[in-house]
């Protein structure tokens, strides 16, 4: 097992207090998981899809109150509540503790404390980091095996070593011969997603579904992780990474932030439309980007697997996920076939005349009903993606030439634009925004929000310090070395509210524009809001859109970016001073730029 001293202390410590009836260490082993799957199925927990269909696939269907992300339950309990910020819940971390040992108190009965070690970034690599997640969840378990690296192995690395303490309970003890519901968890109103940033600490309670229990995503490698970076000088991202191809051979590599549901996953592997093209993933949600020696930031996709989202996806928005997909992936929430298939709104084809939807219920066409919920997910290994990059699990990570961050924005930002320097590009990742989608639960669907770097729900400290790393980040190494930032905006809709860029295969001829501008090439035109491509600068062969329509998506309106002067003035209030002197700069020099 190990001789960790610190762990075994930590088990034993958390076992007193949730009291479960058993501790089991995982292996990672093949055979543990499928006993895992195969006592989930007995118990009525999960259904394995037919092997002739779906080979090794399982359905999960959550409790009707679990099915997101929950943010008005996630807190970063810093030492201060001003380390926290304003865009961040906060409690007291000693009257946090209080509460949760409460409530953790004993809630293991009846079922067996998991205890996973697991790797985020490739074992052994000096730029991965080690967490053990103990968890009363076996649903927990298999996904965890998916998405991150895990088992005894990490064990054998770890050593001595540190690691990040994540606890996790779905806080639903079982009395003596009680029967179990198929997705036991808290009310709502029990549920916290706590983060202890000083003492890099994970204590997660109610929930089992996605970000809030698979605790290596999101409460690790990116609340927790922000803040490593911050001291240690790095960057801790909500972003996929891309490896691009030109038809001579060149390689490049390029991050992306994007809010949840903005199509990072499509990105990360699409099919060019432009002809000798190729995209290969290294990543789809989540990048850790540090200095070479060489002074360029490379990065590393501390995942292994891809957790995302499944309405939507299709042979025509992603057809690389849906190969990945066809096997060993597990499914939660996603509509049953009577032949023992999923289906799911946007697959591509229509429904059957009957489905057994996400909640257990009979479905047909005329029901009116969604067939599988808005947020249902597929887990799945990143290694059967038929266009991973082969260096996906380099130690080293990649060297990026270009990030691209963006949302969805239906009017006002154009396709492209590219920043003027790393300032401004901070700036740029600073005023970005979108629709709140259905990834978090929230009265707001459908509003804009903005979200910095897309880590507004992601970042374990205060936005106003986190936007100021990102320009500190300059200081490190020569400009000429840091990655160019590109502002991309593939949601822009005319006065009729159609799409105005086909999105899909065709973001590629974007991305070609971003390929030359990383080589020095690539015509572009200064705008006050950035370099903008000329019109024939974007490579439309083969691609139907009338001259109008592109020159919409290639041209600011004045007007409308004062107003939007306006509303980031009225965004960046609630840094107070801690709104870096440079974004204020910045905002300024926008404005007048726009009056020339
Ligand atoms: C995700 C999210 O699950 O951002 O990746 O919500
Ligand atoms: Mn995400």
């Amino acid at each position: 097992m190990t001789t960790n001293q610190k762990l075994l202390n930590w088990v034993s410590e958390m076992a007193d207090m949730c009291e479960p009836d058993k501790i089991y260490w995982c292996n990672g082993s093949e055979e543990e998981n499928h006993r895992f799957l195969n006592e989930m199925v007995e118990k009525g927990l999960a259904i394995e899809l037919n092997p002739e269909k779906k080979p090794g696939c399982y359905l999960f269907r959550s409790d009707p109150s679990d099915v997101a992300r929950v943010e008005n339950r996630t807190f970063v309990a810093s030492k201060n509540e001003e380390d926290a910020g304003p865009t961040n819940n906060w409690i007291d971390p000693i009257e946090l503790k209080d509460k949760m040992k409460k409530l953790y108190k004993g809630c293991m009965k009846g079922r067996t404390m998991y205890v996973i070690p697991f790797s985020m970034g490739p074992i052994g690599s000096p730029a991965s980091k080690i967490g053990v997640e103990l968890t009363d969840s076996p649903y927990v378990v298999v996904n965890m095996r998916i998405m991150a690296r895990m088992g005894k192995e990490v064990l054998d690395v770890l050593g001595d070593g540190e690691f990040v303490p994540c606890l996790h309970s779905i806080g639903a003890p079982l009395a003596d011969g009680e029967k179990d519901s198929t997705w036991p968890c808290a009310p709502i109103e029990e549920k916290y997603i706590s983060h202890f940033p000083e003492e890099r600490t994970i204590w997660s309670y109610g929930s089992g579904y996605g970000g809030n229990a698979l605790l290596g995503k999101k409460c690790f490698a990116l609340r927790i992780a922000s803040v490593q970076a911050r001291d240690e000088g790095w960057l801790a991202e909500h972003m996929l990474i891309l490896r691009i191809t030109d038809p001579k051979g060149n390689k490049k590599y390029i991050t992306g932030a994007f809010p949840s549901a903005c199509g990072k996953t499509n990105l990360s592997m699409l099919i060019p439309t432009i002809p000798g093209w190729k995209i290969e993933a290294i990543g789809d949600d989540i990048a850790w980007m540090k200095f070479g020696e060489d002074g360029r930031l490379y990065a590393i996709n501390p995942e292994a697997g891809f957790f995302g989202v499944a309405p939507g996806t299709s042979l025509k928005s992603n057809p690389n996920a849906m190969t990945t997909i066809g096997k060993n992936t597990i499914y939660t929430n996603v509509a049953l076939t009577d032949d023992g298939d999923v289906w799911w709104e946007g697959i591509g084809y229509d429904a059957p005349n009957h489905l057994v939807d996400w909640q257990g219920n009979d479905w047909t066409p005329n029901d009116g009903r969604l067939a599988s919920h808005p947020n249902a997910r597929f887990t799945t290994p990143a290694a059967q993606c038929p266009v991973i990059a082969p260096e996906w699990e380099d130690p080293k990570g990649v060297p990026i030439s270009a990030i691209l961050i963006g949302g969805r924005r239906p009017h006002t930002v154009p396709l492209i634009h590219e920043s003027f320097d790393w300032a401004h590009g901070v700036f740029m990742g600073s005023i970005m925004g979108s629709e709140i989608t259905a990834a978090s639960i929230s009265n707001d669907i459908g509003k804009v929000r903005r979200d910095p770097f897309a880590m507004l729900p992601f970042c374990g400290y205060h936005m106003g310090d986190y936007l100021q790393h990102w320009l500190d980040i300059e200081k490190k190494t020569n400009s000429d070395k840091l990655p160019k930032i590109f502002y991309v905006n593939w949601f822009l809709k005319d006065e009729n509210n159609k799409w105005l860029w086909p999105g899909y295969g065709d973001n590629s001829r974007v991305l070609k524009w971003v390929f030359e501008r990383t080589s020095g090439e690539g015509d572009a035109v200064k705008t006050p809001i950035g370099y903008m491509p000329t019109l024939d600068a974007i490579d439309t062969d083969g691609l139907n859109i009338s001259e109008s329509d592109l020159k919409h998506l290639l041209s600011i309106d004045k007007d409308k970016w004062l107003k939007e002067v306006e509303s980031i003035k009225e965004d960046y209030k609630k840094y107070g001073d801690k709104l870096p002197k440079e974004l204020e700069k910045q905002i300024i020099a926008l404005e007048k730029r726009l009056h020339d």
